[in-house]
C-alpha cells in the first residue's frame, strides 16, 4: 500500500485482510518479486491490506500495480493463506503479467513520517524505491524461504515437479469474491443445441395441436380437459394417469 495512513481492515477472527498476487509470465515459469521495504536486498511477494469495502480480487490487482508496476490478467485464486505469527490471512491469486511500467508508485524513493505532535517523538526514514524482479519458479521459492516462508510456501504450489503428495504445511482456505470464470465455449454451445431443440419440439407440439383441434372439428373424439402442451411433453404420465382411473 502506498498511503502512510494504513485503515486495516479485520475479519471474523481479528486477522488483517491482505490480499497478494503471484506474478508470473505467460507459461508460469517465472515470477516477478519485489524488494522489501525493510531491507531492499530481501524479496517478497507484492500484496497488501484489503481496504473496507474492497473485494480481494480488486485490492491483490491494486497492490501489484503499487508495489510492482504491473499490470495483467488475473487467474486463479490459489486460496487465502495465514500467518498466524504475524496475525493475517491473504487471499492469494495468479496474475499473468501483461505490461511493465518504467515508473511506478513505490518505485520512487519515499519518506515516511510519523503523525505525533512531539517533535521529538517525530520520526523520518527515508526509504529507496523498491525494486522488481524476475526469479524462476525455484528461485523464487529459495528466496522468498529466507524470510517469508508463509509467501514461500504458496510460490511452492506453482513448482512443475512438485510432489502433490507432500504435506502442506499451511491451511489455505477458500477465496471470498473470486471472479467465477465462464464455463468453457463447448458447454455454451451445447446448451444453445438443447436450447434450439427444445424450440423445435415446442414448435411441434403446438403443430401437433392445432391438427388435433382440426381432427376434432371434424369429428375425431377430443381430448381429455386439462390436456396441454405440458402433457403432451410427458406422455407416459398421461397414459399411466389413465391407466389408473
Ligand atoms: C512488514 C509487515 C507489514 C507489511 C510490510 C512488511 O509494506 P510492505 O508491503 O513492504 O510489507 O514489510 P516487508 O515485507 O516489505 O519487509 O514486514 P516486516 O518484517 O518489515 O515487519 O509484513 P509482515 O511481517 O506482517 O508479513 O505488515 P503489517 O501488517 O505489519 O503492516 O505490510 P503489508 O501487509 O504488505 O501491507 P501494505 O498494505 O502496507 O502493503
Ligand atoms: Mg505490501
Amino acid at each position: 500500500m502506498t498511503d502512510m495512513v494504513k485503515a486495516r481492515n479485520y475479519d471474523e477472527d481479528g486477522f488483517v485482510k491482505r490480499a497478494a498476487c503471484i506474478c508470473v509470465n505467460e507459461d508460469e515459469t517465472q515470477v516477478l518479486l519485489v524488494s522489501s521495504r525493510r531491507d531492499s536486498e530481501l524479496w517478497i511477494v507484492p500484496g497488501g491490506g484489503v481496504e473496507p469495502n474492497e473485494l480481494p480480487d480488486m485490492a491483490a490487482i491494486r497492490e501489484v500495480r503499487e508495489e510492482a508496476g504491473v499490470c495483467g490478467m488475473l487467474g486463479r485464486c490459489l486460496g487465502v493463506f495465514e500467518n498466524s505469527e504475524r496475525g493475517h490471512r491473504t487471499s492469494v491469486y495468479v496474475l499473468v503479467v501483461k505490461e511493465e511500467m518504467e515508473e511506478w508508485d513505490e518505485s520512487k524513493v519515499f519518506e515516511m513520517q510519523s503523525v505525533g505532535k512531539h517533535p521529538i517523538l517525530q520520526w523520518r526514514t527515508l526509504f529507496t524505491g523498491r525494486k522488481r524482479k524476475w526469479f524462476s519458479m525455484e528461485e523464487a521459492v529459495k528466496q522468498l524461504a529466507k524470510h517469508k516462508p508463509v509467501q514461500s510456501s504458496y510460490v511452492s504450489l506453482l513448482l512443475p515437479d512438485r510432489d502433490h503428495t507432500t504435506t502442506i504445511t499451511h491451511s489455505p482456505s477458500s477465496c471470498q469474491n473470486t471472479i467465477t470464470p465462464p464455463p468453457p465455449l463447448s458447454t455454451i454451445i451445447d446448451h444453445q443445441v438443447e436450447m434450439v431443440r427444445q424450440m423445435e419440439l415446442g414448435s411441434e407440439m403446438e403443430n401437433d395441436i392445432k391438427e388435433d383441434d382440426t381432427a376434432e372439428s371434424d369429428g375425431e373424439p377430443s381430448k381429455s380437459p386439462g390436456s396441454s402442451q405440458e402433457d403432451l411433453s410427458n406422455g407416459i404420465v398421461a397414459e399411466d394417469a389413465a391407466a389408473d382411473t
